[in-house]
C-alpha cells in the first residue's frame, strides 16, 4: 500500500508533472479512505500530490498549503476528514479553488458527524460534499476529473472510455443468472 507524503508541499520528481490535484485529509489514518481518490486519478492520468493536513493538529501548514495551492498549479482540492471535519471547509476558506469534502466513516458515529461537519457550510464558502467514505473518495476523484475535464479533450475522452468500460463490466455481471 501507498501512503501520503506527509508535510511537504513540493511535488513528487522533479520530472513528473505538476500535480492538478491537492488530496489532503486530516490524518495518515484517514489514508483507508482517501487512496479511493488517488487511485481514479491515476487511472486517469491526472496529476496530484497527496498530503496530511490537519485542521487542528496542523492549523499553521494548513493555511500555508490552502494559501500556495492555486498559486503551485493545482486546480482542485480534495479534503478528507472525519469526526470534527473541518478540514474541508477551512480550507475552502482560505482559496477559490474548488474544494471537495469526503467524509471520513468515524468510529465512534459511522461518519454521519463527518458528513454533517463538511456538508453544513455557511453561505458564501462552497464546499461540494460527497458520500461518507470509500465511495465518496473515489467519486471525489471522478468529480476532480470532470471539472478539469471542461477545459481538456483528451482528458474527456479517457473519461468517457472509463464511463464505457464500467457499463461494459456491470453488463457483463448479467451472465451470472440464466
Ligand atoms: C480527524 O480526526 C481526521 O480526519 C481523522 O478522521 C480523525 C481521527 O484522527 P486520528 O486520531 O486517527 O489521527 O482530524
Amino acid at each position: 500500500m501507498t501512503s501520503p507524503t506527509e508535510n511537504s508541499a513540493s511535488s513528487k520528481a522533479p520530472s513528473s508533472p505538476a500535480p492538478r490535484v491537492g488530496v489532503i485529509m486530516g490524518s495518515r489514518s484517514d489514508w483507508e479512505t482517501m487512496q479511493a481518490a488517488t487511485e481514479i486519478l491515476q487511472e486517469l492520468g491526472i496529476p496530484f500530490e497527496s498530503r496530511v493536513v490537519s485542521a487542528h493538529r496542523t492549523p499553521q501548514w494548513m493555511m500555508d498549503y490552502a494559501v500556495s495551492a492555486e498559486g503551485r498549479g493545482l486546480r482542485v482540492l480534495i479534503a478528507g476528514a472525519g469526526g470534527a471535519a473541518h478540514l474541508p471547509g477551512m480550507v475552502a476558506a482560505c482559496t477559490i479553488l474548488p474544494v471537495l469534502g469526503v467524509p471520513v466513516q468515524s468510529k465512534s458515529l459511522n461518519g454521519l458527524d463527518s458528513l454533517l461537519s463538511i456538508v453544513q457550510m455557511p453561505g458564501g464558502i462552497p464546499v461540494a460534499t460527497l458520500a461518507i467514505g470509500a465511495a465518496g473518495a473515489k467519486n471525489a476523484g471522478l468529480l476532480a476529473a470532470r471539472i478539469l475535464a471542461g477545459e481538456d479533450a483528451e482528458l474527456r475522452e479517457r473519461l468517457r472510455a472509463w464511463m464505457e468500460s464500467q457499463t461494459d463490466q456491470v453488463m457483463a455481471d448479467n451472465v451470472l443468472g440464466t
